[in-house]
């Protein structure tokens, strides 16, 4: 018989926390899946408590408490906010991820989600068709915090035989949930703007190509490398991942096509420099070899998609 899971979600009141704690609960069963997060969720349907990632004792007593097997470990400071506080981006995004790599290696978690992303690459890594394993000197705190999350998920597998499966998300766009804080929030915020008012301003350049996926492409390759046979995970620092990569004019152009009326200025702030510090397009073959990944959302249809889903939100 397979051992029931006990699936703890930190930073679960984010982006991808709210959409990822659905279908979590939608294959384990609703109480089956804790949500955590120094924000309450809102209208969560299940089971959360209040947690700091910092607070050490209380991150182990909830473990024990609900008998956790998994977790899922969103909670961390993007890279546009992490500009704003690096000390503290790097105690959150760093030290409390070491809280929950020292509980798996005390035997007391059996599987670890690390979400890493592209803002581990720098200037110094090939900007398209970006290599799994290629040189990395991240220029925000962001970077440098969740790349050194990669080393140390690599080094408590190897030490110590932690089961940890991670992924170098690109920017994540979707309808159900906003994002905060980060450099590729534009790709969402256009939408909604798009909408309410057939005009936006963004504050990337035009030109600024950028690595992104779909929500539902997000959560679908999360659960495949977290379900995949631990045999096959070949990568234990973290896998490149691709889903589309575009500039903000070909999503306005894209947009266009369903509101011909909408309208786009471009007035950079300092997250262009971040932007133009990370890479354009995504080499993901050890991930498409190793376990299967494949994306299923382009350009048009996450336009469509988008259009078809906020319309009916907002
Ligand atoms: P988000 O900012 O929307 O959510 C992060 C959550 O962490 C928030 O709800 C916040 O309240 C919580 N949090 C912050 N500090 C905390 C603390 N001290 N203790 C507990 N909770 C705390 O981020 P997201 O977009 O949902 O991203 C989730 C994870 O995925 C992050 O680790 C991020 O680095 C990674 N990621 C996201 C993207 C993206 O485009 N959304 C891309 C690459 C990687
Ligand atoms: C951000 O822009 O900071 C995030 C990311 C790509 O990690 N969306």
């Amino acid at each position: 018989m397979t051992k029931r899971e006990r699936i703890l979600v930190t930073g679960a009141s984010g982006q991808i926390g709210t959409v990822l704690v659905q279908e979590l609960r939608s294959i384990y069963g609703i109480d089956q899946v804790i949500e955590s997060d120094i924000k309450h969720p809102g209208n969560s349907d299940g089971p959360f408590v209040g947690l700091d990632i910092l607070n050490a004792q209380r991150l182990g007593e909830i473990v024990d408490d609900f008998e956790i097997s998994q977790i899922y470990h969103l909670a961390a400071i993007l890279s546009a906010n992490g500009e704003w506080n690096p000390m503290k981006t790097w105690n959150v995004n760093l030290n409390g991820y070491l809280t929950i790599l020292e509980l798996a290696k005390e035997k007391r978690i059996d599987k670890i989600f690390y979400p890493s992303t592209i803002a581990v690459f720098g200037k110094t890594t090939p900007r398209s068709l970006t290599p799994q394993h290629t040189s990395m000197i991240p220029e925000t705190i962001y970077g440098i915090s969740k790349q050194s999350g990669e080393l140390l998920s690599n080094y408590y597998h190897l030490r110590y035989g932690v089961d940890v499966r991670s992924l170098r998300y690109p920017g994540i766009i979707g309808y159900q949930s906003l994002p905060s804080g980060g450099t590729t929030d534009y790709a969402v915020e256009i939408f909604h703007h798009a909408i309410k008012d057939q005009a936006y301003t963004c504050f990337l350049a035009e030109n600024t190509t950028l690595p992104m996926i779909y929500m539902p492409d997000a959560i679908r390759a999360t659960i495949e490398l977290m379900e995949a046979p631990s045999e096959s995970i070949g990568v234990r620092t973290s896998y490149n991942l691709a889903g589309v990569s575009f500039s903000p004019s070909e999503i306005a152009a894209e947009i266009k096509k369903h509101i011909p009326e909408f309208t786009t200025v471009y007035e950079p702030d300092f997250r262009q420099k971040i932007a133009e510090s990370w890479t354009e397009s995504i080499d993901d073959r050890l991930a498409r070899e190793q376990w299967g990944w494949q994306e299923q959302f382009d350009l048009a249809r996450i336009t469509e998609d988008m259009l078809f889903h906020l319309r009916g939100i907002l």
